[in-house]
């Protein structure tokens, strides 16, 4: 018998999944309501799942346990499985195993779900039918189809964790920095869960300008100033204009995308690279640039009110990904207001700091983490808020001529479900402010 823990999105994909193939399984989760108790109980009427702490019980008869990403190594029930030599794996692994399609593999620590959606709507306009799973949302399993003829698939470092084999076609480590570290023993230990996904793929795409991330021969490069290599990705800027290349052939104007930042222009460039190593077009993926939108909650321009551009970053939950937004505005626009503030996640927060002191006209904290901030800021103005109402209230009065940024640098779950719950409140705000 299988045992299955967690009762979110990918615990529900996995009694679906072994429903269906008529495996027995026995379902827990630690939590007495978990999020999709009701939604469980209404597809699978016959069989209770066993809810509250963990018991050693619950491993009584079963040969593998299929995990959640969200439940950690440390949990006494992983641990006792380990003890007992019951193999524990990734909603991911399972996938693998039944997946008849190639399946490529996007990871990082930002910027994964941006490149997971770019390229499966370059795929899509290939004429190919695309699956689109993973970390990004849609569980891998709920996935699986035989007419799909790629699977594009974000993955988390925690869902790696408890991978062992994976056959991916290709796949990418975008970037590096530290996340999760409440997961983790140590940076390093997070680094190598994120590298572990080379180790499945039979072809490898490297982000040249990614220290952290070994240089390999047989790889299809890119980040790369002016390209050399034929197959290797970059841009050049020739008379204040920059451009895509792939070798020394000019893709496109950087311009004619509708993504901001330098970060997109690295996030596009991995797409470039991981669609052209599975045989794409230029063509069609030089269209599927020009048109993507980008996806909700990632440097989102909301509206502009009374001269004050509002842009949702919601998503933005480390010091990363918050030190991207600030700097691809700080260009467009003199003024910044920045919201920001949550569940901190155990990093150094200086560097983001001294970013705001040097190129943030004011500051809005909320959350858990408010007070903290305020003690690290210096110059920029701070002001507090206990609702994200009242903070683009005071943000909105901060600035006549600029822009209000949502990119809290920190988890969402003290005064929001998730990120997108944090971003379409925020977006409510804007919309019903005066
Ligand atoms: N649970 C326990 N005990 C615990 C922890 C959790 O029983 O100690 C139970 C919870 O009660 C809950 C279930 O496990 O019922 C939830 O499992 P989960 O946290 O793994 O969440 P899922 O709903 O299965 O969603 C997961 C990913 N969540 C996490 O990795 C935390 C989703 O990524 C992903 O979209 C989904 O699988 C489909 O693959 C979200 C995420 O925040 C977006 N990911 C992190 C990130 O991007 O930073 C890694
Ligand atoms: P992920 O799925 O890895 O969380 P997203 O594409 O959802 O990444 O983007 C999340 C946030 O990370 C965005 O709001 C943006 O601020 C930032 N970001 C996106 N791409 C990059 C990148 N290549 N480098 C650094 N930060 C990035």
């Amino acid at each position: 018998m299988k045992l299955v823990l967690g009762l979110g999105d990918t615990g529900l994909s996995i009694v679906r999944f072994l429903s269906k193939h008529n495996v027995a399984y026995r379902l827990a989760d630690s939590r007495i309501q978990p999020p999709l108790l009701s939604d469980y109980l209404s597809e699978f009427l016959s069989s209770a799942p066993a809810l509250g702490d963990w018991t050693q019980d619950l491993l009584t008869d079963i040969d593998e346990v299929f995990i959640s990403p969200g439940i950690a190594q440390t949990q006494t029930i992983v641990v006792w499985a380990r003890e007992k030599n019951i193999p524990v794996t990734s909603d991911i692994e399972l996938f693998s195993r039944y997946a008849k399609a190639p399946v490529i593999g996007i990871t990082g620590s930002n910027g994964k779900s941006t490149v997971t959606q770019l390229l499966g709507e370059m795929i899509a306009n290939e004429g190919k039918k695309v699956a689109i799973g993973g970390n990004i949302g849609k569980p891998a399993l709920d996935c699986l189809d035989d007419k799909i003829e790629y699977y594009v698939l974000e993955l988390s470092s925690y869902q790696l964790d408890y991978t062992k084999e994976l056959d991916l076609l290709t796949g990418v480590v975008l970037n590096i920095t530290p996340d999760h570290l409440d997961r983790y023993k140590s940076f390093d230990d997070y680094v190598d869960s994120k590298l572990s996904l080379y180790q499945y793929c039979q072809h490898l795409v490297v982000n040249i300008d990614e220290p952290l991330v070994p240089k390999k021969q047989s790889a299809k490069h890119f980040g790369v100033d002016m390209p050399k290599q034929p197959t290797d990705f970059g841009t050049v800027t020739c008379h204040g204009s920059c451009y895509f290349l792939k070798g020394d052939d000019v893709l496109m104007y950087v311009g004619d995308m509708q993504l901001i930042g330098e970060h997109n222009v690295t996030n596009v460039l991995a797409a470039l690279a991981l669609g052209d190593q599975i045989g794409l077009s230029t063509d069609a993926m030089v269209e599927s640039i020009k048109n993507f939108k980008g996806l909700e909650h990632r440097l989102e321009w909301v509206a502009k009110k009374q001269g004050v551009d509002y842009y949702n970053d919601s998503k933005a939950t480390n010091v990363a990904s918050t030190i991207t937004a600030i700097s691809a505005l700080v260009d467009r626009h003199e003024n910044i207001v920045l919201i920001a503030g949550g569940v901190a996640k155990d990093e150094d927060y200086s560097e983001l700091f001294e970013l705001i002191d040097k190129d943030v006209a004011s500051v809005v904290l909320i959350g858990q983490s408010a007070e903290t901030f305020g003690e690290g800021i210096n110059k920029a103005i701070i002001s507090y808020a206990d609702s994200m109402n009242e903070a683009v209230s005071l943000a909105g009065d901060m600035v006549n001529d600029g822009v209000v940024l949502l990119s809290p640098a920190c988890a969402s779950f003290d005064l929001f479900d998730n990120f997108e719950h944090r971003g379409q409140v925020f977006k409510q705000a804007v919309f019903n402010g005066s």
